[in-house]
């Protein structure tokens, strides 16, 4: 069965210059590259993304962590990997949550670490299963920035709408 699956490459990810090695590893999977872009992580969709885990110790960090602040680097590159069994291959070859538990040879085991203030720099979120995966896509992309139909969408009119074109 077809699948999806929402990748981000974390802030870390990006400040040590890993997004090239980590879509090269996630080549590995044969799925295919749906959609693609670099955002940034609002407040808001920092903890809406993460809310599963709002009652953890490590929950502010972690906010803080996704939106780029321990890294200085606003910004997450976000894409959706589709196709046959893409969260498991995915998940595999992200590796464990705990980067010192996961295998030395996933991309968290090879470039993950723990930091003393104790949140797990793991470099890269895949979701965790079709449910998330579907609330965490609708989260992060439009439905015209996706090249497959993954959900089912509805056209609206927003006539208030402002929007920037190219000046
Ligand atoms: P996942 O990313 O492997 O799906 P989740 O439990 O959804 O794991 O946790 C989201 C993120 O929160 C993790 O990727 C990691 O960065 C951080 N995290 C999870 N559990 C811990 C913990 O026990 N200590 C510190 N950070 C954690
Ligand atoms: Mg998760």
């Amino acid at each position: 069965m077809d699948q999806a699956t929402l990748i981000l490459i974390k802030p870390d990810g990006l400040k040590k210059s890993l997004t090239g090695n980590i879509l090269t590893r996630l080549s590995e999977t044969k799925l295919e590259i749906v959609a693609a872009k670099v955002a940034r992580a609002s407040e808001e969709l920092a903890i809406e993304h993460y809310k599963h885990l709002k009652d953890k110790p490590f929950f502010e960090e972690l906010i803080h962590y996704i939106k780029g602040e321990l890294h200085d680097r606003r910004k997450v590159m976000a894409l959706i990997y589709w196709g046959e069994g893409a969260i498991i291959k995915c998940r595999e070859l992200a590796g464990a949550t705990n980067p010192e538990e996961a295998e030395p040879t996933s991309i968290r085991g090879a470039y993950g670490r723990i930091t003393t203030s104790g949140v797990y720099e793991n470099v890269i979120h895949v979701s965790a299963n079709d449910q998330d995966a579907e609330r965490e896509i609708q989260l992060w992309f439009q439905p015209d920035e996706i090249i497959v139909d993954l959900y089912p969408t509805k056209i609206i009119t927003e006539k208030t709408d402002k929007i920037r074109v190219w000046g």
